[in-house]
Parts: C-alpha cells; structure tokens; sequence
C-alpha cells in the first residue's frame, strides 16, 4: 500500500521462516563486541530503543566503522544476505515504489524496543545516498509515523506495523520524517519468542572509509 509518493507498507512480507531466521540474527549481532548499547544523545538524553549497528556504526549524528559511543569495538560486519534481502523488498513495491538501487546496501540499524520505547520524529540524513531505506518488524506491534520531508508536523500518516511487515521509503519520501510514538506491548507473535519489537533499517552509506 502506498503511504506517500516513493513510501510503500508491504504488510506480511517476512514469511514466519524468515521473521525466525532474522530474529535469531538480531539476537547474535546484540551480542558483544559492539552489541547493544543505548544511545546517549548530545544534550544529554538518552534514546529508549537501544541499538546495535552492521556496516557502519551511527551515533547522533555521524557514521564510523568503530562503536565510538560504546565500547569501541569494531563495528559488526554486513552480511551480502542483508542486501539482497533489502533488494527484495524494493523490488516488491511495484512500479510505485522506489527503483532499486544501483549500489549495495551496507548499514543495518536494529533497534530494540520494550513496551515503554518509542523514538520521536527524525530524517534518515546521515547517508551520501538517496537509495531508498528499508525498515523490517519483527515483534509487538507499533505505530509508526510517517511524516513529510519539510516539517517534524503534518501531514502525517499513522501506519501499524506489525511483526513480518516492511517498509519502504526513497524517492521524494527519502528524506521524510518518520517516529514510532508507541508500541502495542504483548501483540507479537506467540510462536516468535520475542517480548518487545525489533526493527531493522537498511541502508546504502555512500560513505567510504
Ligand atoms: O522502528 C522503526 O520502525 C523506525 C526506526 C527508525 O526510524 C530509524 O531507525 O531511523
């Protein structure tokens, strides 16, 4: 379903296979070095879905390759399964969505919500790229918020995510504001095995070493 121009809900797209397969992923890469972390922001806050980074690190607000802001450790490698799964994904929105990027994904953002997590409105601005971003749920239900590239405001459009669903945003959306103000604590999946929700966004850096 389209969103916005260039931002499609593919709702259902992880099978069950899949959805256990990424989450038993998710559960290695939280693992130290450079596993889960919270994030502190410059101001002196803190982010309440923690993280962890493949590919490049992100802290507020830059790219390295080392968890600057956590232990330090090398930031955990990207795995090419990874970039063809977001492929997949851009591919499945049609002639609507996006057109699938020239260039390799190679940042996975995982974040890690309980019940009382949420993250305020943002941009996804820190890439060189404009390939489009995709966002993958696992877990509890949220409600994610997808906004317009001018203003943190509306218009705006509440979307639930649920466990299996992608997302999809590029083109003139790329750059749009996007928050989770609430997740919907207890509705994962039984068969899942999670308590709480992840969510793993796909990136192309643009960056070079
Ligand atoms: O958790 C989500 O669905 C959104 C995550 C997000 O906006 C981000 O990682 O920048």
């Amino acid at each position: 379903m389209t969103i916005a121009p260039g931002a499609v809900h593919l709702p259902g797209w992880l099978d069950t296979d899949r959805q256990r397969g990424l989450l038993a992923a998710c559960r290695e890469w939280a693992r130290p070095p450079a596993g889960l972390r919270t994030v502190r922001t410059p101001r002196g806050g803190t982010m309440s879905a923690r993280q962890v980074c493949l590919g490049w690190h992100w802290s507020p607000y830059r790219y390295s390759r080392h968890a600057v802001d956590g232990d330090g450790a090398p930031v955990k490698p990207f795995p090419p399964w990874l970039d063809a799964l977001a492929r997949e994904a851009v591919a499945s929105c049609g002639p609507e969505g996006p057109a699938v990027p020239a260039e390799a994904y190679d940042i996975a953002l995982v974040n890690f919500y309980d019940a009382d997590a949420r993250m305020g409105m943002h941009r996804d601005a820190e890439e060189r790229s404009d390939a489009p971003v995709v966002s993958l749920s696992l877990g509890d239900t949220c409600v994610f918020r997808f906004g317009n590239p001018g203003t943190r405001g509306r218009p705006h459009t509440d979307v639930e995510l649920r466990s299996g669903d992608a997302f999809v945003f590029g083109g003139p959306s790329r750059a749009a504001y996007h928050g989770v103000p609430r997740v919907r604590p207890g509705t994962a999946p039984a068969w899942l095995g999670l308590t709480g929700r992840l969510n793993i966004t796909l990136r192309v850096s643009g960056l070079e070493d």
